[in-house]
């Protein structure tokens, strides 16, 4: 088995199912790694899955995933629109990435529409709830998959 893929989570991603679900969904933090888990394990991929509400620890798992993930799968929250420290752990970890949020944020205010995350990313998956968790391992599987038959 590869090493795992980290999911990684932002801040107040663990109000999940708490509160606004008009926007975010009824689901909470630990339904939506339940099901990123099990969509994983049909795929035969391990995932590691973490939220924090600090950015300096977000940057530390990004670090970490350096040497220790095949990819991440990353919900910055708030962090995606501020913080150029998490763009520069993402560029210095030289893993792929998908930018992953559960809201489509060009459907909301303005300061939403541009990421910070973006320009290290594969891919960004946006608006379709906690089903984006699952298309993020699809697309990471492809990605991971594809990287090692090329090494065969
Ligand atoms: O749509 C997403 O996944 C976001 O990354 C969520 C962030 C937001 O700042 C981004 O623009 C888009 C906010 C996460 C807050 O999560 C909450 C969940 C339930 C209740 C309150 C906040």
């Amino acid at each position: 088995m590869p090493k795992p893929i980290f999911v990684l989570n932002g801040p107040n991603l663990n109000l999940l199912g708490v509160r606004q679900p008009a926007i975010y969904g009824a689901e909470t933090l630990a339904d939506v790694r339940r099901r990123t888990e099990a969509r994983a394990r049909t795929l035969a991929l391990d995932v590691d899955f973490r939220q924090t509400n600090s950015e300096g620890e977000l940057v530390d798992w990004i670090q970490e995933a350096r040497e220790k993930a095949c990819g991440i799968i990353l919900n910055a929250g708030a962090y995606t629109h501020t913080s150029v420290a998490i763009l520069d752990a993402l560029n210095a970890a030289e893993k792929p990435v998908i930018e992953l949020h559960l809201s489509n944020v060009f459907r909301r205010e303005a300061f939403r529409h541009h990421s910070y995350v973006s320009p290290a990313a594969h891919g960004v998956i946006c608006g379709f709830g906690a089903k984006g968790y699952e298309l993020a391992i699809e697309a990471l599987a492809d990605i991971v998959t594809s990287s090692q038959a090329g090494k065969a």
